[in-house]
């Protein structure tokens, strides 16, 4: 490699890192196993995927959320990113919006940034996951893993993840199969057992302490589940992409996982029969993000870049 390459590759490296430094990261768990085959108990219909995917270890959270409105609701908020529940309602996420010249600003209550954010429609998560895909910024909410056009209604049955997508809301089998799914065989509950986790101890369900209860494990978040997540079981549900019902009026959209407002059968791999409004904003409803993983090819490159320039700095 000649020195300009090298030069021009290290700028690269450079600039990469003070992208990721403004930008917002998502902590992932990857799902291996591809083409496992679906869950028998709940009728061979979820858990299948394909294909290896990472997930989001916990729920998008209000600090993740408020960088995102920062950055796409500050001159206007055209796509109602924004529910004032986020602040005023007595489970909201604390993200407060504030007017400022030119438009609007958000802040998040330190305690609770990292806690999930609440309030968001199908098409909020949809959007947020668009945003993410398309490198932050100031990049578009309306194309990417989905061709919104606008679309904020009840319908919009037609709007599925696109080919070429690199971060999605979670389809309903790669939720399942994350939460159920170990060594070839499936659990009732994301802890790898049949037996429900401890109100409060493991998982935040069932109405006791609410949604921002911290007597859990002295953090914000429940016990580690079987595969790296935490908070599959409860805290918020969860929007997926399935559209478990449809008629001419409106098309339903999953959701999965419990929240800290129902008891223990809605953290249950048989649990489906909730499920919201593509439009609904509830303080008990949030999202997790699936991403495609990094290619080998790119992470050998980068090895091999940075070892390049380790050898050159040792010579010098
Ligand atoms: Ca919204
Ligand atoms: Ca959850």
């Amino acid at each position: 490699m000649n020195k300009t390459l090298l030069c021009t590759a290290a700028i690269a490296l450079l600039s990469l890192g003070g992208i990721a430094q403004a930008n917002i990261t998502i902590e992932t768990v990857a799902i291996g196993n591809a083409g496992n085959a679906a869950d028998p108990y709940t009728g061979s219909l979820y858990g299948s995927v394909g294909y290896n995917y990472n997930i989001g270890k916990y729920e998008v959270t209000a600090g993740q959320y408020t960088a995102f409105l920062n950055a796409k609701a500050n001159v206007s908020d055209a796509y109602g990113l924004y529910n004032a529940d986020m602040w005023n309602s007595s489970y909201g996420c604390k993200i407060q919006q504030t007017s400022v010249t030119g438009g609007y600003s958000y802040a998040v209550d330190s305690a609770f940034a990292n806690r999930p954010v609440n309030c968001v429609s199908f098409w909020d998560a949809c959007r947020f996951t668009n945003w993410l895909g398309n490198g932050q910024g100031n990049n578009s909410t309306e194309t990417g893993a989905y061709t919104l056009n606008n679309y904020n209604g009840p319908l919009g049955g037609n709007i599925q993840r696109n080919s070429g997508w690199t971060y999605a809301v979670t389809s309903e089998d790669e939720w399942y199969k994350a939460a159920y799914y170990k060594n070839g065989g499936y659990s009732l509950y994301a802890n790898g057992t049949s037996v429900a986790p401890g109100v409060e101890t493991d998982s935040n369900y069932g109405g006791i302490g609410g949604i921002y209860s911290t007597t859990w494990d002295g953090t914000i978040h429940g016990a580690l589940e079987q595969n790296g997540t935490k908070d599959m079981m409860g805290n918020v549900f969860e929007w997926n992409e399935a559209i478990p019902y449809q008629n001419a009026n409106y098309a339903s959209r999953g959701l999965r996982g419990g929240s800290f407002l129902y008891n223990s059968y809605y953290l249950q791999s048989s649990s489906r029969d909730i499920y919201g409004y593509p439009y609904d904003e509830i303080n008990y409803l949030g999202f997790r993000v699936s991403e495609v993983p990094e290619p080998s090819s790119i992470i050998a490159l980068l090895g091999g870049l940075a070892g390049l320039i380790g050898i050159r700095r040792r010579k010098a």
